[in-house]
């Protein structure tokens, strides 16, 4: 289904503001800023702005940290329309991980979009998360699977995360994972591990191209190094969401 037709089939606020952003946008790219420098952050998301969909960062990796930061990103997010999705991987119990989600110096959920939680926990770490970023139209992912080799994410641990995205579908947009998980065209599954040529990284990542993961059924597709490490960021960007978005529209046809 394409995306504008799925905005309807979920009642989950971000998650309609993504597909209607796709359509819109003409762009199923999101990228991975993972850059501890937060003047190279905020370079690389003036560069890519234009061409993403979706913001995925990992805050806790900025050296000197300030609340400022997150202001110019959000400026950002206004000025480019995108949205931001903190990929904080929370992996603790229900209690701790809405401390974590809400306060620190952080506080996640007052800015990201979308967040990220491991199944491993049981569904209480669903419904910690929940009890904070649903009043705000948050909306979390689980991971179902995961990119490097030799991850435990497969069989019965996806199948289950699966079954805890039905059951909480106000607040569990979609999963990272490698493939389309759910036959439910309401949920969104985002691909991380991506880059043009394939291949790994030496610390056992592996990727797979932009075709492969959107023939694969997924719909959004996760750029890092193959974006912010290229010589120009804003081209490797324009290239990757072309690759993207014309294997979406042939998979659609
Ligand atoms: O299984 C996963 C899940 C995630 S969210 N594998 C991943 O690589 N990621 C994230 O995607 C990872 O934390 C990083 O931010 C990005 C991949 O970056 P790249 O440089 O390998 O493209």
């Amino acid at each position: 289904m394409r995306y504008e037709d799925r905005i309807e089939l979920t009642d989950n606020l971000s998650a309609k503001r993504l597909f209607e952003l796709m359509a819109e946008k003409e762009s199923n790219l999101s990228v991975a800023a993972d850059l501890s420098d937060p003047n190279e952050l905020v370079k690389l998301v003036e560069n890519v702005g234009d061409e993403i969909c979706l913001l995925k960062t990992h805050i806790d990796i900025v050296t000197d940290f300030t609340p400022e930061l997150i202001d110019t990103l959000v400026d950002l997010k206004e000025k480019h329309k995108f949205m931001i999705f903190e990929d904080r991987k929370f992996a603790d119990i229900g209690n701790t991980v809405k401390l974590q989600y809400s306060q620190g110096i952080y506080k996640i959920v007052d800015w990201a979009d979308i967040t990220n939680a491991h199944s491993v926990p049981g569904p209480g770490i669903i419904e910690g998360l929940r009890e904070v970023g649903l009043d705000k139209g948050r909306g979390l992912l689980l991971l179902a699977e995961m990119s490097p080799e030799g991850n435990l994410a497969k069989g019965e641990y996806t199948k289950t995360s699966v079954q805890w995205a039905e059951e909480y579908d106000d607040f569990v947009i979609g999963f990272i994972g490698m493939k389309r998980l759910s036959d439910d065209p309401k949920f969104i599954t985002m691909t991380p591990g991506v880059k043009l040529g394939g291949g790994g990284d030496g610390l056992r990542q592996q990727y797979n191209t932009p075709e492969k993961a959107i023939m694969d059924g997924s719909d959004v597709i996760i750029v890092g190094r193959g974006i912010y490490q290229a010589d120009n960021q804003k081209q490797a960007a324009k290239d990757y969401r072309t690759a993207g978005w014309n294997a979406y529209l042939q998979r659609e046809q």
